[in-house]
């Protein structure tokens, strides 16, 4: 039952998507390609999605750079002793043989079952002088992060780190996290964990000391920056309205730019010791080593794209609906009959491609204005008393047309549209985009429901007062069951092709 529930929302936003795409002449070019092809109840249907490339791992796709450049261990060879055995020193790197040498590339490699391959810096011979190494990693290209950053160290952990982000290129720079086994003393920080943050707190710089501590690194080599626990917390845990965390997602610059970035910064500030003391005699045993990094993100493409190619040592996105720029930032040079905006996160109908218009065009779409009416100026227009909003021009000599409607008077409908005292909407047909619920469709623009039911197909039950409210797409309401945070995190995470409506929680959950 739940799972045909679920096929005829589908199949039902399916319907009124097409209806409601059809405001522009497809000449104007692609501004409907989100979209796939699903089989429903109803037979081959669309289903729209928020126009965002998948997410990926991002680490085949950047430029790795060492400061101080020769930090990396092997030249000229050297062997290290283990940091919990000072007799136990049988680890060499030797950058001219391959099988001792440790590269910056071994921390982005496929690990295969046996031995692990690391990226290894050369050990702190300079004690008391801090062992300080910066790697960046540079995508040339702005990418939103979708998953935790995960670092795995094969040495200890380092006893005082910084990730930071930059959003230019890297030339500025911000903190991610700070990471030390005593935040106080290394960063003049109270210790926090991102479990200490709240929904109004989510976008704070922590110090952490959950991933520093010396003596137990065998049992976790790994450091992280916890992306989906801030996610969690900005959708809070009694969601109930999807459409007004789309609505967030469509507005909180801050919470997207937070997760946008265009270069990440490792900054290795003191080795893992073990101990309070340093030992002098065998500054051997203290030195980085990383065996892999894991960064999940997409190509940012401002939602005005579905695929990014990497093309040339160059990531850059597929741009659709009229827009080009690495990020689908602007509009094509001929496309410019209206500013800018990004897609949106909400998929049509509910939202927006925002697609940019022919420049020639924008004019009359901006005004609804007939072309026509230009040769009328002076007279009595004459306009269509349903089309237009007043049947007189009042001196401009333009008819201003309802939406949907257009011609020299106001009495065409623009495709997708159908005449019923003015241009109504096609919603409904008596084959494939059906009225729900024993609704009968009149005219191919509304449908007459039964007395139980209401909403634009009649997809909405008339609520019992102690449920309390349905949720249905026209409701405004919030949907009985509130989401499951897996499930949330499916949406925001892991595919464009999760982000629809709210309407379509029960297909996905
Ligand atoms: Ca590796």
């Amino acid at each position: 039952m739940r799972f045909h529930l679920a096929l005829t929302l589908q199949a039902l936003w399916a319907g009124v998507c097409q209806a409601a795409m059809q405001h522009y002449p497809a000449a104007w070019g692609h501004y409907d390609v989100c979209k796939s092809q699903v089989y429903s109840d109803e037979g081959l249907t669309w289903d729209y999605m928020a126009c965002q490339p998948e997410a990926a791992d991002m680490t085949q796709y950047l430029k790795v750079t060492l400061d101080p450049p020769n930090i990396t261990c092997g030249d000229p060879p050297e062997t290290y002793c283990a940091l919990e055995n000072p007799y136990m020193c049988n680890n060499e790197c030797d950058a001219t043989t391959d099988e001792l040498a440790h590269p910056p590339e071994l921390m982005f490699d496929t690990e295969g079952r046996n031995p692990t391959t690391f990226w290894q810096s050369t050990s702190w011979k300079k004690y008391p002088k801090a062992l300080l190494v910066n790697i960046t990693l540079s995508w040339n290209k702005t990418i939103e992060l979708t998953d935790d950053i995960v670092l795995t160290f094969e040495s200890g952990r380092p006893e005082q780190m910084v990730l930071e982000k930059s959003l230019d290129y890297g030339r500025s720079w911000q903190p991610y996290q700070f990471y030390a086994t005593d935040c106080l003393d290394a960063f003049t920080m109270e210790p926090k964990t991102v479990q200490d943050l709240t929904q109004h707190t989510l976008l704070d710089i922590i110090c952490t000391e959950d991933y520093s501590r010396g003596y137990v690194w065998k049992n976790d080599k790994t450091v992280r920056f916890e992306i989906k626990d801030r996610f969690a917390l900005f959708a809070g845990p009694r969601l109930h309205n999807m459409a007004s965390l789309y609505g967030q997602l469509d507005t909180t610059k801050n919470l997207r730019d937070f997760f946008t970035i265009t270069d990440l910064r490792i900054r290795l500030l003191r080795p893992a010791t073990g101990a309070t003391m340093v030992d002098e005699n065998n500054l051997s045993r203290y030195f980085y080593a990383i065996s892999d990094i894991k960064v999940q993100g997409r190509c940012k493409c401002n939602l005005h794209a579905n695929s990014c190619v990497y093309d040339k040592e160059k990531l850059s996105c597929e741009c659709e609906h009229n827009t080009t720029g690495p990020d689908c930032g602007r509009c094509k040079k001929s496309y410019q009959g209206r500013a800018w905006s990004a897609g949106s996160y909400l998929p049509i109908p509910k939202g927006t491609a925002n697609t940019c218009i022919p420049s020639n065009i924008g004019p009359v779409i901006r005004q609804n204005v007939s072309s026509l009416g230009v040769a009328n100026r002076k007279e009595e227009c004459n306009c269509n008393p349903f089309g237009s909003v007043s049947d007189r021009c009042n001196g401009t000599g333009f008819c201003i047309c309802k939406e949907g409607t257009t011609g020299p008077k106001c009495q065409q409908c623009l495709p997708g549209y159908l005449w019923d005292d003015g241009c109504k909407s096609r919603v409904c047909d008596n084959e494939l985009l059906r009225c729900q619920n024993g609704g009968v469709c009149v005219n191919n623009v509304r449908c007459s429901c039964t007395s139980d039911y209401s909403g634009l197909l009649c997809e909405n039950h008339r609520c019992e007062s102690e449920l309390g409210g349905c949720g249905g797409p026209d409701s405004g309401q919030a949907p009985l069951t509130p989401p499951s945070l897996p499930g949330l995190l499916l949406l925001l995470l892991l595919g464009p092709a999760l982000l629809r409506d709210a309407s379509c929680w029960p297909a996905l959950l």
